[in-house]
């Protein structure tokens, strides 16, 4: 191989070498200048973040803890959904009285007897929600640990209170 060879060889891989360089510089940046330019501050209120949940009415809700449910007893009106909410360790299942038939609620189509019935063990931290469409004094009872019992009383529709 002449030296004029040679001479071309390296040119060439120079070339090769300055070319590299070049595109990867370009790649290295290209990210960059593809980002868009931060976004200025929104004129007016931000919207609000949704919420994750749904928001459980007031006197609406019963927890259920170590000690049992609270309150004991809740009193609402006819067509209130009720919400149960496993604040303990352990998974709870509302259902309603007696154990274990679950029949005092009158309707039928649930697992055991009513419909008032969780059906399945609702996990810490989990929810499960019941609309009482009937008035009365309905007692019901964690079919996990039946001794943890409580009552919801359903009033008529403007008069909750004579069921106290
Ligand atoms: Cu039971």
């Amino acid at each position: 191989m002449s030296g004029r060879s040679w001479i071309i060889l390296v040119v060439i891989f120079l070339i090769l070498l300055i070319a590299g360089g070049i595109v990867y510089y370009m790649w290295r940046s290209a990210p960059e200048e593809l980002t868009p330019p931060a976004q200025a501050p929104a004129a007016g209120p931000a919207p609000q973040p949704t919420p994750p949940t749904a928001v459980i009415p007031a006197g609406t809700l019963i927890t259920y803890t170590a000690s049992g449910y609270s309150p004991s007893t809740l009193t609402v009106r006819v067509g209130t959904v009720v919400t149960f909410k496993n604040n303990s360790a352990g998974p709870m299942w509302p259902a309603s009285a007696m154990h274990p038939s679950h029949a005092v609620y009158p309707t039928i189509g649930g697992c055991v007897g009513s419909t008032f019935d969780a059906c399945k063990p609702i996990q810490p931290g989990e929810t499960w929600t019941f609309e009482f469409d009937i008035a009365g004094k309905w007692k019901y009872h964690d079919h996990l640990s039946p001794a943890f019992t409580g009552t919801v009383v359903v009033g008529e529709t403007s008069q909750p209170e004579p069921y106290k």
